[in-house]
């Protein structure tokens, strides 16, 4: 029966038996392969998006893949009730890779981020000492940390958070970006456990804040007794051309000397996406014994999270990330995208701005939020051959696989221009 649908019809099923909660870029795919898909019509695409920055290995790497299969083949799901021989390999491993102490296994990334809530909270009581309920933890606006209850209580989109009240208390918002707002909320108020921040706001449409707002932030932070909690989720592992976007400025993939320098260590790490190659939902928060010893047995858990499936899969997908050097490769890249984009813009109508850091970037569209100019460009990418999604209406986010190689980028770039240009010479004409 499946033959013979086309992509149309695999959209109306959707519609008709689906909850309406996206509306997707109309665009059916059926396989996927390093940094190109194809839709059920056959038609190829480049991936300009990696699932929000999971498959930042490339679709179905093989490598993963064989992870996948083996253990499938094996064993899958154990829940914690007992113990499985993946799960100790896979903590050392990862703990290892990120240098810290100890790590929490989830499956999404909305659930890290609420274990690290709980895990902060935690530690405000127990070892700050916060008087009972009282903790609070100071969040950025434009956020995005995901779709749960207490989650969206802190976004400042109504478009999140409208009629699914009462939202959760014990959260303080000030401008991301923002050192002196920060640094008030810290002087002013005793009773702030931690503050929870994206190295580079993604649903912001690729908001990159001042060099050093995370290094002085984590300052403040350590100065007042907060622990600084990191969002790592899309921006993590690879993707801004560092292992994780509070890396800053060094390549490395293990801590070199210049990373020493620049790296700021968050006090606790939250990954998800691209941990596992986008392959499976794997998730993780990471922290030192003084703070994860605050969880004791039954105080959390998911009966999933820690898999043996998860683990394999994850594993394999952190040593591509270090064996094809995607790290460099992003950052690599991501300067040749921009400086090509920048010398586009140059003479350009319809884009007024470029910016990102390694292969995660965004175009801004010279036109309201309520236009559907964005909207129309991705649906003119993809009739030439690129997939990407806008965000805030007016923003193109730009996010291939790490494992793009750069006469592919030049081909994605032309595309990109190209695509521009016929908008161009449209509004030109009008
Ligand atoms: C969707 C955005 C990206 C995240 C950060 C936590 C999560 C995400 C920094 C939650 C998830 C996604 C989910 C995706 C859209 C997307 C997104 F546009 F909304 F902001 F990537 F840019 N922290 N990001 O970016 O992780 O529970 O989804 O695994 O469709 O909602 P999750």
């Amino acid at each position: 029966m499946q033959a013979t649908l086309n992509s149309t019809n695999f959209i109306d099923l959707e519609l008709e038996h689906g909850a309406h909660d996206y509306h997707p870029i109309p665009v059916v795919l059926e396989r996927g392969e390093g940094v190109y898909l194809w839709d059920v019509e056959g038609k190829k695409y480049f991936d300009f998006l990696s699932a929000y920055s999971a498959v930042n290995q490339g679709h179905c790497h093989p490598r993963i893949i064989n992870a996948l299969n083996k253990q499938a083949e094996t064993l899958n799901l154990t829940s914690r009730a007992f113990h499985n021989n993946k799960l100790g390999s896979y903590m050392k491993y990862v703990t290892n890779y990120f240098n810290y102490e100890r790590l929490l296994p989830s499956n999404t990334g909305a659930e890290a981020v609420e274990a690290a809530i709980k895990i902060t909270r935690k530690w405000g009581y127990e070892i700050k000492e916060i008087p009972e309920d009282k903790a609070e933890i100071i969040v950025c606006s434009q956020n995005f940390h995901g779709r749960t209850s207490t989650i969206i209580s802190f976004s400042s989109d109504p478009v999140s958070k409208t009629n699914f009240g009462p939202h959760s208390k014990g959260f303080i918002m000030i401008p991301y970006n923002d050192l002196d707002s920060l640094e008030i909320v810290l002087e002013t108020n005793p009773n702030v456990a931690g503050f929870l921040v994206e190295p580079i706001q993604g649903e912001a449409g690729v908001f990159t804040p001042d060099n050093n707002f995370i290094r002085k932030a984590k300052k403040l932070c350590s100065e007042f007794n907060v622990l600084l909690v990191a969002d790592e989720i899309q921006t993590g592992i690879g993707r801004t051309g560092s292992l994780l976007a509070v890396c800053g400025k060094c390549s490395c993939e293990g801590h070199c000397e210049q990373q020493k320098q620049t790296f700021t260590r968050p006090d606790i790490l939250i990954l998800g996406k691209a941990i596992s190659g986008g392959t499976y939902p794997v998730s993780a928060v990471l922290c030192d014994n003084n703070i994860m010893d605050v969880i004791k047995p039954g105080q959390h858990g998911s009966t999933f999270g820690g898999n043996p499936m998860a683990c394999s899969v994850a594993m394999e997908a952190l040593e591509v990330i270090r064996d094809e050097k995607l790290t460099q490769n992003a950052r690599r890249l991501g300067e040749l995208f921009r400086s090509e984009m920048h010398s586009y813009i140059e003479n350009s109508y319809i884009v007024s701005k470029v910016r990102g850091r390694g292969l995660l970037n965004a175009i801004v569209i010279n036109d309201s939020e309520k236009s559907n100019t964005a909207w129309n460009i991705c649906l003119r990418l993809k009739e030439n051959g690129l997939l990407a999604k806008p965000t805030h209406g007016n923003i193109i986010r730009f996010a291939p696989p790490l494992v793009m190689n750069e006469s592919q980028l030049i081909e994605c770039i032309s595309i990109i221009t190209n695509t521009l240009k016929s908008f161009e010479s449209q509004l030109n004409s009008t």
